[in-house]
């Protein structure tokens, strides 16, 4: 069996509680070339302002995830092709871990299981909104996230593991780690790509590399960079 993201390289996240650069609009950003497009973050999420960034970018051809931060932020709607959902292997609170997914199910019932993975997060960078609110620890070294690479994949048979350095590019050695631990799940590397260079650094060694802020900050040609590395590397 394939899933989808065994074919990408490049995947673009975009924040709905972050604006776009002036005169950039998402049909700009979903015709970068990136192979998927994820809608998420982690702080001031609702419904409505996930529901309007899928809609924007539901008129464009691209593949499009939601990726819900918690229960009460999902979008049930035929324009995504799924959710990709966050579990975090290092949170301190069991509520990333699996309590919200339990929330959700006891809140919805039977979930839309065809559309909806997780994703094994390794959060790393201490500063980042994401750590703070799972209360990540993130003193870990090459070993450990390795390790944690290989129980996401061999003990708890995740598809998807997820090097998180959310605003800050990552230690090579650690994504090169992670990436030698895997071999049938998919590995992502997010945090800190700002151009061509960054981009290939961690591509070299991630099967997909993960790109927020870039959009929101620079734009298209800067994550159309990066997309380019993604698949040269
Ligand atoms: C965040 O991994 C992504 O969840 C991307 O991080 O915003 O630092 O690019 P940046």
């Amino acid at each position: 069996m394939t899933a989808p993201w065994d074919d990408w390289n490049h995947i673009l996240k975009l924040d709905p509680d972050k604006d776009l650069p002036e005169g950039i609009t998402y049909g700009d950003l979903c015709a970068t070339g990136t192979d998927a497009i994820e809608v998420g973050g982690t702080m001031g999420m609702t419904e409505e302002n996930m529901t309007a960034v899928i809609e924007a970018c539901a008129k464009h051809d691209v593949p499009l995830y939601q990726e819900p931060s918690n229960p009460s932020v999902v979008v049930e709607t035929d324009a995504l092709e799924g959710y990709l959902v966050p579990t975090v292997f290092n949170a301190g609170s069991p509520f990333w871990i699996t309590e919200a997914h339990k929330e959700w199910v006891r809140i919805e019932g039977d979930l839309d299981w065809e559309r909806t993975t997780l994703e094994a997060y390794i959060v790393m960078n201490p500063e980042a909104d994401v750590a703070t609110l799972t209360e990540a620890n993130c003193d870990l070294g090459a070993d450990d996230v390795a390790a944690y690479a290989t129980i996401a994949e061999r003990m708890f048979g995740q598809e998807i593991v997820y090097v998180e350095y959310s605003g800050m590019l990552g230690d090579e050695e650690v994504v090169a780690a992670a990436g030698d631990a895997v071999d049938e799940s998919t590995l992502f590397y997010g945090g800190g790509i700002r151009d061509y260079d960054s981009a290939y650094l961690m591509a070299q060694h991630a099967d997909v590399i993960v790109v927020g802020d870039l959009a929101h900050d620079e734009g298209v040609e800067a994550v159309r960079e990066t997309v380019e590395a993604a698949n040269d590397a």
